[in-house]
């Protein structure tokens, strides 16, 4: 339905403008002061509100298979939880197993998202090699709007990259104009600090941070940054936690390298004391990889953002309940892996970040959609309030407040880590493609509305620093 909102500031990354916005056919098509509107256009009121894209969570795990189990979020709710949320669409992860063919896991993963409520899309984990993987990576990419693989440095035996999956996997992603991403943990470290605190009978969630300290990240996440400057590509890295690992992104930015920065909503405000709780459900519903983190990591990851070397927010939005986390009660390496957050990382981001005078209001945008639809392709149809764009946008109410609750969230888990934390500046609407989702509490989500966004390959620039490369330029030393 055609839909004007008067009244609003709009607030993109670069620039705040009080103006209105005309929506009609699930875009934007018109901006200005006091527009003229066609008779039957629904007038929004948005006075005192800020007009800002839909949310872009670039890290979720809908219904993902796991750990022996499989993720309680599947894509219409958790895409239906981000609605109420602000947040308006989702890359997820196509994560085969290990020899099965990308295709069929690509394949399988948008079958289960056919019911999303909201636009969504996928990266694609690399977790094996051989020519079959070659080729699948030129289809997804050619032919399906992938442009980003995944590749998990940890999961050893399971779904593990390793040094020579990476190289293979990279040198296709230059070929084809791909993102490489990477969640950098050394497997082999984890593995055997795993067996050790085992061994040592440290066999609750307290064992978990302990196998995965902050080293074992800032190795990997170094790692594949090197591998990646020698290969000469960009990198973008998921859900660096630690200081450790941003200060070998923030090393590579000032050296030149493309490297892209993601932190997700937890590891900015959760520290790793939730693992020593003595009640075992509480400890084990903050079992995620990385783990969160000593305080001192958290300040770290701000200033990350606001120095601009991570770029995106996300969540890693990845649910199990209290009897699936069960399965590890004797043993913390079998809990399954995983925190929610879709629904509440935009507004505990602001809360904490603009309220707190750490990101302004257009860092916030930037931080939540803009930068994610650059880095990954799909700016400024999605992350802008601009002529043309998808009509996804959250109106936010900046006095609003909501106390985080999993007695009260649209998620689909038994547990909450922001529980009890109240916010201010809360989404009072959120339009998916023009229409309204979510007003003021009451969620309007449908079933099957959301789109499946292809996402263009990375054309000259991706490419264009390999062309000066000593690599590239070599020949062969002439010897009689
Ligand atoms: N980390 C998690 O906590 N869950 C899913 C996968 C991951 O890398
Ligand atoms: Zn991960
Ligand atoms: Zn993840």
């Amino acid at each position: 339905m055609a839909t004007v909102i008067r009244g609003g500031t709009v607030v993109n990354a670069d620039v705040s403008v009080k103006t209105d916005v005309y929506l009609d056919g699930g875009k934007i098509q018109a901006i200005g002061v006091d527009l003229d509107v066609p008779a039957g256009t629904k007038v929004i009121d948005a006075g005192g509100q800020y007009i800002m894209p839909g949310g872009i969570d670039p890290h979720t795990h809908m219904q993902l298979p796991f750990m022996g189990t499989v993720a309680s979020e599947d894509f219409y709710t958790g895409t239906a939880a981000g609605l109420a949320g602000g947040t308006t669409s989702i890359i997820d992860f196509v994560i085969p197993s290990p020899q099965q063919p990308l295709m069929d896991a690509y394949n399988q993963w948008q079958e289960w998202a056919q019911k999303s409520a909201a636009d969504y899309s996928f990266h694609v984990a690399v977790t094996w090699w051989d020519d079959s993987v070659y080729k699948d990576m030129g289809e997804l990419v050619n032919q399906h709007g992938v442009n980003s693989f995944k590749h998990f440095m940890a999961y050893k035996n399971a779904i593990m990259a390793d040094d020579e999956i990476l190289v293979n996997s990279f040198r296709r992603c230059i070929e084809l104009g791909a993102m490489p991403t990477v969640h950098a943990e050394n497997g082999e470290l984890v593995f055997q600090l795993q067996k050790e605190m085992l061994a040592r009978g440290i066999t609750g969630p307290e064992g978990h941070p302990l196998s995965r300290p902050p080293a074992v990240e800032g190795e990997a996440t170094n790692r594949a940054i090197k591998i990646a400057e020698v290969m000469e590509l960009p990198l973008y890295v998921v859900h660096v936690s630690c200081k450790d690992s941003l200060d070998a992104i923030t090393k590579a930015r000032n050296e030149g390298q493309r490297v892209y920065g993601e932190c997700l909503a937890g590891h900015l405000l959760i520290d790793d004391s939730v693992y020593r709780n003595e009640n075992f459900e509480f400890a084990a519903a903050h079992v995620m990889s990385p783990p969160f983190r000593e305080k001192k990591h958290q300040a770290a990851l701000w200033q990350g953002l606001q120095s601009g070397n991570l770029q995106t927010t996300a969540t890693d939005h990845c649910c199990f309940c209290a009897d699936q986390k069960a399965v590890g009660k004797d043993d913390f390496s079998l809990i399954p892996n995983g925190t929610a957050g879709v629904e509440d990382r935009m507004a505990v981001l602001w809360d904490a970040g603009v309220n707190s005078g750490r990101l302004t209001m257009n860092e916030f945008v930037g931080a939540t959609s803009a930068n994610a639809a650059k880095i990954f392709n799909i700016y400024p149809r999605k992350g802008s309030i601009s002529v043309g764009a998808d009509a996804d946008i959250v109106i936010w109410d900046p006095e609003g407040t909501r106390t985080i609750s999993a007695k009260t969230h649209h998620q689909n888990i038994d547990f909450n880590i922001f529980e009890g934390r109240t916010v201010k500046g809360i989404p009072s609407h959120t339009f998916s493609n023009g229409n309204l989702v979510w007003l003021n509490g009451d969620l309007r989500a449908e079933r099957g509305a959301g789109n499946y966004i292809k996402r263009p390959a990375f054309t000259a620039g991706f490419k264009a620093s390999r062309l000066n490369s000593e690599q590239h330029k070599a020949t062969a030393v002439k010897r009689n």
